[in-house]
C-alpha cells in the first residue's frame, strides 16, 4: 500500500477514536498507549542509550531457559513501568516464570515479548516487542488459557533502522512510524494487506535433517523451482529475528515457518503460542493472510501453560494453505512429531 502523506494521524488520535468506543475501547487504547510508550524507551536503549556492551551481560535464564540480557530485562521492566498507568487484570511476559494478577476490577489481561531476537542486539540487527491483549475472563486464573479468537488488539514494534508500530484492533492492520524528532508515533501505512501468493519462504534451513515430511516436501518443492512441481521460482530470506520477518511478510508478502522439528526440546517449534504465534496470527489473519501449526488454525489454539510453544506458518495465504495440504491425509500420515500427527492435540 502506497504510504500516505505525511502529516497525519498520530497513534495518540488514532487511540483516541477507540477510546470513544465504551470501556472496554477505553481500556484497550489506554494500555495499547502505554505499551507505545515504552516501546519509544526500548527503541532508545537498543540503538545504544544503553551503554553498548550492555547487551553482552548476561543475567541469568528465563522462565523457557533462553539466557537474559540485561536489555531483555530493561525492556520488560519499561513495560511494566507503563502498564501501571492502565488498569490490567493479568500480566504474562516471556521474562516471567508465570502469569502475574493485578486489578480485578480491570478488564484487560496483557501479553508481551518485551524484546524479541534479543540474540540479534550484538549484531546490530532488528528487534522488537510484541504485546497482545485479550478480555479478562470471568475466572481471571484461565486468563493466558484462552485460545487466539478472544484477542481484542495486538501489535508490535520493530527497532530497526525505523521505530515502527504494527497494531490492529480487530479492524485491519495499521503500521506507524516512530517520528523522532518528538518522540510520536504517526500513521504511515493504513489497512495493509499482504498479497495472496508470493512465491517467498522463511526458514531456518539448517534444520532441514530434522523436519518432519510434510514441511521438507514443501520446501523440496520451493527449491525445484520452475523445474518441480509448483512450477515457479521461489525467493528465500532468513533474518532470524520473527518481528522483522513479520514486518517484511505484511508490506511484501510470502511465508514464514517455524515448524515442529526432532531436534531436543524443538517437538512443537521454538515461538510460544501466547506472546509470539498468537498476537502475529491476530496480525497476519488481520491483513489478510493465514496461520497455521500446517493442521489447525493458530488463532483456534488454546494454552495449557503461558509459554508454551507451538509450530508456526504464516503468511500469504495461497502459500499456508499449500503447506497444509503437504499436512494433509496421505502426506501428513508419515509425520514423526506424535503431537501433530493424525490423531495429535493440536490437529483440528
Ligand atoms: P527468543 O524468543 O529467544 O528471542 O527467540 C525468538 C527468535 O529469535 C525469533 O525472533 C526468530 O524467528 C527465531 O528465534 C530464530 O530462531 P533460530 O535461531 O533457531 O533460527
Amino acid at each position: 500500500m502506497a504510504r500516505q502523506s505525511l502529516g497525519l494521524t498520530t497513534l495518540g488520535e488514532y487511540l483516541e477514536r477507540h477510546s470513544e468506543t465504551g470501556p472496554l475501547g477505553f481500556s484497550v487504547a489506554t494500555a495499547v498507549d502505554a505499551i507505545a510508550t515504552a516501546c519509544i524507551e526500548i527503541s532508545g536503549l537498543a540503538r545504544g542509550g544503553a551503554p553498548v556492551t550492555s547487551a553482552d551481560i548476561i543475567l541469568g535464564t528465563n522462565a523457557d531457559g533462553d539466557v537474559q540480557k540485561d536489555l531483555d530485562i530493561s525492556a520488560d521492566w519499561l513495560i511494566r513501568r507503563a502498564l501501571a498507568s492502565a488498569s490490567i487484570a493479568a500480566f504474562a511476559s516471556e521474562e516471567a516464570a508465570k502469569p502475574e494478577f493485578y486489578d480485578p476490577a480491570s478488564l484487560l489481561c496483557v501479553a508481551v515479548d518485551p524484546l524479541d531476537g534479543s540474540a540479534n542486539l550484538d549484531l546490530n540487527m532488528s528487534v522488537g516487542t510484541i504485546f497482545s491483549i485479550t478480555p479478562a475472563p470471568r475466572d481471571v486464573s484461565q486468563a493466558f488459557r484462552r485460545p487466539g479468537t478472544e484477542q481484542i488488539a495486538a501489535g508490535f514494534a520493530l527497532y530497526g533502522p525505523q521505530t515502527s508500530f504494527v497494531l490492529t484492533l480487530g479492524d485491519g492492520v495499521d503500521i506507524f512510524t516512530l517520528d523522532p524528532a518528538d518522540a510520536i508515533f504517526r500513521l504511515t501505512r493504513a489497512r495493509v494487506r499482504i498479497p495472496a501468493d508470493v512465491s517467498e519462504f522463511a526458514i531456518n534451513a539448517s534444520n532441514r535433517r530434522y523436519w518432519d515430511p510434510p514441511v521438507r516436501a514443501f520446501i523440496d518443492e520451493c527449491l525445484a523451482g520452475v523445474e518441480g512441481p509448483a512450477d515457479q521460482d521461489f525467493n528465500m530470506r532468513w533474518i532470524g529475528s520473527l518481528v522483522a520477518e513479520i514486518y517484511r511478510i505484511l508490506l511484501h508478502g510470502g511465508v514464514f515457518l517455524y515448524p515442529a522439528d526432532n531436534r531436543d526440546g524443538y517437538g512443537n517449534g521454538r515461538l510460544r503460542l501466547v506472546y509470539e504465534a498468537h498476537p502475529m496470527a491476530f496480525i497476519v489473519e488481520q491483513a489478510g493472510g493465514a496461520a497455521s501449526t500446517g493442521y489447525a488454525r493458530v488463532l483456534d489454539l488454546a494454552p495449557d501453560t503461558v509459554h508454551q510453544r507451538v509450530p508456526l506458518i504464516l503468511g500469504s495465504s495461497e502459500q499456508v494453505r499449500r503447506i497444509e495440504q503437504f499436512h494433509g491425509p496421505e502426506i501428513g500420515a508419515c509425520t514423526n512429531a506424535p503431537l501433530f500427527a493424525h490423531r495429535g492435540f493440536f490437529r483440528v
